[in-house]
């Protein structure tokens, strides 16, 4: 079953007079490219192709929302990855997150999805700059691929880095491990109860 039985793709924007109203709550996912966004969302949604961004192009340029019941949404931020990024590409990926980040009243905190192997990037740094004020949740995904004590390491490293800026722990959309830390940090600021068990 879901943690989030009602998860559905609602729309994606590529301006913001097409962002959707602004009620209720929701947390952004963001990452560079293959960091592991798609699959840490359907992880932690459990929905085996919920964010199938990846796999449809020209939406992993726009900001997609989905609806995860009760006026809150999940929202996939556009990332870019290894291959150059045009000038004006660039250029539009800062306005429209600049855009975002200003305008959106509901937006309770991001999620920041960093492949471990790489640790904190540039990209990311800039992310955690556009998110300003709010709240920052790093996941080192990936994790199954390195040795325990290695990725207990860039756990280390990451927390250093980031100070008290963000909070950090370590996931793997493939073992599924650090979902459940994951989900708690969503529900906390989502506002979301939940009987425990
Ligand atoms: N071993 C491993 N591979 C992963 C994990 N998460 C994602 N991947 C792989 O990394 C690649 C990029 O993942 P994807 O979720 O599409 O990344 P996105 O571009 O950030 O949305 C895919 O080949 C995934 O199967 C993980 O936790 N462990
Ligand atoms: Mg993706």
């Amino acid at each position: 079953m879901s943690h989030y039985p009602n998860a559905a793709f609602l729309t994606s924007a590529n301006a913001r007079h097409q962002f959707l109203p602004d009620t209720g709550a929701e947390v952004a996912f963001a990452g560079r490219s293959n960091a592991g966004k798609s699959s840490a969302i359907n992880a932690i949604v459990n929905r085996r192709q919920f964010a199938r961004t990846s796999k449809t192009p020209g939406r992993t340029q726009l900001v997609n929302f989905f609806s995860l019941g009760n006026d809150r949404r999940l929202v996939d931020l556009p990332g870019y990855g290894f291959a150059k990024v045009s000038e004006s590409m660039r250029a539009h990926w800062g306005k429209l997150l600049t855009e975002y980040f200003t305008a959106r009243e509901s937006l309770q905190g991001l999620v920041l999805v960093v492949d471990i192997r790489r640790g904190l990037t540039a990209f990311d740094e800039q992310m955690i700059e556009f998110a300003g004020e709010l709240p920052v949740h790093v996941l080192l995904t990936k994790a199954d691929k390195l040795k325990r004590g290695q990725a207990a390491n860039a756990l280390l490293a990451a927390q250093k880095a980031l100070g008290d800026r963000a909070s950090v722990q370590l996931f793997s959309a493939l073992k599924r491990d650090g979902v459940d830390t994951a989900r708690s940090v969503l529900d906390s600021w989502l506002g979301v109860a939940r009987t425990p068990g």
